[in-house]
């Protein structure tokens, strides 16, 4: 949800009237991220990936939403984070002096999250103020430590307040002052595995990382992998070793991952921190600069024993309370939207790589609906209308100017007086007893049958090809989506066809006066109603047409001329007359038009029953805003110039 930016934004964003430049690109960064928000999660929806989100992702909405809703002050998250028994949560209770669960035999032993929070938040009224630092936790007081033992809700975060950090004051922290919450999470590396998902979970908020981890398992693979992660979102990183004999043994283990382990050309880890920071540092440089802690093994371990490895630096108690909230809060910001920004690059590829793919399938199911709405129509000629409109423009003729020319019927050889005989008493006891069998048979009754016919060849031909982000299609939605088309009717052809075949016919009127002068007397068609709505069989008669699959056949294989039936008839007549290039024209112009409307009513009728949801996201996915993600991207690494 977007929310405006607060009125008294960070003083980091406003202080100045050159900040309010900065402010402006801190608004577009965060209006960015709220797109992306909306944008990426529907992207991964489209293309079907399961693949885990990148932590960095997450972290950005997770910072962002922190920071719209934290008027006036930021305040820092800062996490404990390392494998069980590393000692997090004994850490924690020094720290803190909140007494959680820590050192038991068993591992893992922290199940929950336990937060410290400056003592003025740990106050009823500030619940609005607190939950503003982890919008979208679960925030509760803590009060009885032992819950942290126990298995807890996603989210869900236990806080009190602790007055001193390692001994040290928190300063003069007024209600208004910035504030470091600090955060005590289970491991990320036992059995439990929902104990990592709420340690990522804290880690996405956290702008700084205390990645807590023994001597022992420093080269563990699990480890070292976190750690990455952890350079790649956390604003400041330190790392405490723990369990050593010494801070100088600290030292040297830190020295043995670094120069052996993460350099070495064989092993794969050093790969991983090759990657780049908001600064352009990689992690490995990043890793590097880290501050390192060593607190040597105890059976009971104190605060005073846990040193900077480096003579001289401050203690981790200071070094997390000296941190400028401000600026921290920025590059955990920043540094989350540069590694977003990367993997988004890469999503965006992938989009436009699926929608070329995709694009290329309905291409194909559009030329398998364009065939079979060319095989419907290539079985059907319209002869009804066909004979209709010849009969209309050969009377137009007459009334035009053959008035005067009165050619007796007897002039007419008896060969072409016999032979539409025959066409019109075939017509005439055809339409007065229609059935099976009939090569004159009305239009709806053709394409119905013929329709059924290819929607059952074209859902098994895509039951068997269909690519794999469309899933299965199983035998019962197949029969739902035919009765589905069968539900609904098929509408009449729309006439615009006849325009070619009114012109073809009045050209054969201009070019032979005297046959058509007598072609609507031979043609007795007076008391046959309603012709226009009847075709050809093609099936049954063979073919008025050469060969008569699919594409008709008129325009290639030509009129059947021999044989009895009204087809066979009719193209000895068509030949007689010269009207054969009239019903080649018909014919091809019936099978454009009238085909093209089979393949749109399949595709409105057969295709959503068939494929549903899949064909919209299909659609969704070839008009997705991908440069629009790129775009939006490049903005979230824009820094506001306040340095
Ligand atoms: N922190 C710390 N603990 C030490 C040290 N030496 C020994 N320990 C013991 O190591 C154990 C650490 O246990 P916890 O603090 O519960 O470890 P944790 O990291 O919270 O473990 P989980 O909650 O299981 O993730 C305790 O028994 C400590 O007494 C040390 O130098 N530092
Ligand atoms: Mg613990």
């Amino acid at each position: 949800m977007r929310q405006p930016l607060p009125g008294g934004m960070p003083a980091l964003f406003s202080r100045s009237n050159e900040q309010r430049v900065s402010c402006m690109k801190l608004d577009s960064f965060l209006d960015s991220t709220d797109r992306l928000a909306t944008l990426v999660p529907e992207l991964l929806h489209l293309l079907g990936e399961k693949e885990e989100v990148p932590t960095s992702w997450r972290a950005l909405l997770e910072r962002s939403g922190a920071l719209r809703r934290q008027g006036g002050k930021l305040s820092l998250v800062a996490t404990l984070y390392g494998p069980t028994g590393a000692g997090k949560s004994t850490l924690f209770r020094q720290l803190t002096g909140i007494e959680v669960p820590a050192g038991d035999e068993i591992r893992p032993l922290s199940r929950g999250c336990a937060m410290a929070v400056p003592e003025q938040w740990d106050q009823a009224e500030r619940g609005p103020a607190l939950r503003s630092v982890l919008p979208g936790f679960d925030l509760r007081p803590l009060d009885r430590p032992d819950r942290l033992r126990q298995e807890d809700g996603q989210g869900l975060v236990w806080y009190r307040s602790a007055e001193r950090l390692g001994g040290e004051s928190r300063g003069e922290a007024g209600p208004g002052a910035p504030g470091l919450f600090l955060v005590d999470v289970p491991d990320f590396n036992s059995l439990e595995i929902a104990n990592h998902e709420r340690a990522e979970r804290v880690l996405r908020r956290a702008e700084v990382v205390v990645f807590v981890v023994t001597g022992d398992s420093y080269a563990d693979q699990k480890v070292v992998e976190e750690l990455a992660r952890c350079c790649q979102v956390a604003a400041r990183l330190v790392i405490l070793i723990t369990k050593v004999a010494s801070a100088e043994k600290a030292r040297l283990k830190w020295a043995d991952l670094l120069d052996d382990k993460l350099t070495r050309p064989d092993l794969p880890w050093r790969a991983k921190f090759q990657g780049k920071r908001e600064d352009k540092r990689t992690l490995e440089e990043f890793l590097r600069g880290c501050p390192v802690h060593a607190w040597p093994f105890s059976a009971n371990p104190s605060l005073e024993d846990l040193r900077p490895v480096t003579e001289g630096a401050p203690s981790l108690a200071s070094l997390l309370l000296g941190l400028d909230a401000e600026k921290v809060a920025a590059e955990g910001l920043l540094q989350a939207g540069a590694s977003t920004r990367e993997w988004i690059g890469q999503l965006a590829d992938r989009a436009e790589a699926a929608r070329k793919e995709r694009q290329g399938w309905r291409a194909s199911l559009d030329e398998d609906l364009a065939r079979a709405g060319l095989a419907v129509a290539g079985h059907e000629f319209p002869i009804g209308r066909t004979l209709e409109v010849l009969m209309e423009e050969s009377r137009a003729g007459q009334n035009r100017m053959f008035q005067w020319i009165t050619y007796p019927i007897s002039r007419i050889s008896g060969w072409l007086q016999g032979g539409f005989q025959v066409v019109t008493e075939t017509i005439r006891s055809a339409i007065s007893q229609p059935g099976p069998g009939s090569e004159l048979v009305r239009l709806e009754v053709a394409e119905r049958k013929s329709l059924l016919k290819v929607a059952e060849e074209l859902t098994d031909k895509w039951r068997d090809r269909l690519p794999a982000w469309v899933g299965k299609l199983d035998s019962d939605r197949c029969r739902q989506a035919r009765a589905a088309l069968e539900a609904v009717t098929l509408p009449a052809p729309k006439t615009d066809w006849e325009g070619t075949l009114r012109q073809a016919a009045k050209e054969w009127v201009e070019k032979n006066p005297t046959l058509a002068h007598t072609l609507p007397t031979v043609l007795d068609m007076t008391a046959v109603g309603g012709l226009g709505l009847f075709v050809l069989d093609l099936s049954f008669a063979g073919g008025l047409l050469g060969s008569h699959v699919v594409l008709g056949s008129l325009g290639t294989g030509g009129l059947v001329a021999g044989g009895a039936g009204l087809a066979a008839v009719l193209a000895r007549m068509a030949d007689r007359m010269h009207f054969r290039g009239v019903l080649e024209e018909a014919d091809r112009a019936w099978r454009e038009q009238r085909g093209r409307e089979i393949a749109d009513h399949l595709r409105q009728h057969l295709l959503p029953a068939l494929l549903g949801e899949k064909l919209k996201e299909t659609d969704r996915l070839t008009s997705f805003p991908v440069e629009e993600m790129r775009r939006l991207a490049t903005e979230l690494t824009r820094k506001p110039d306040h340095e």
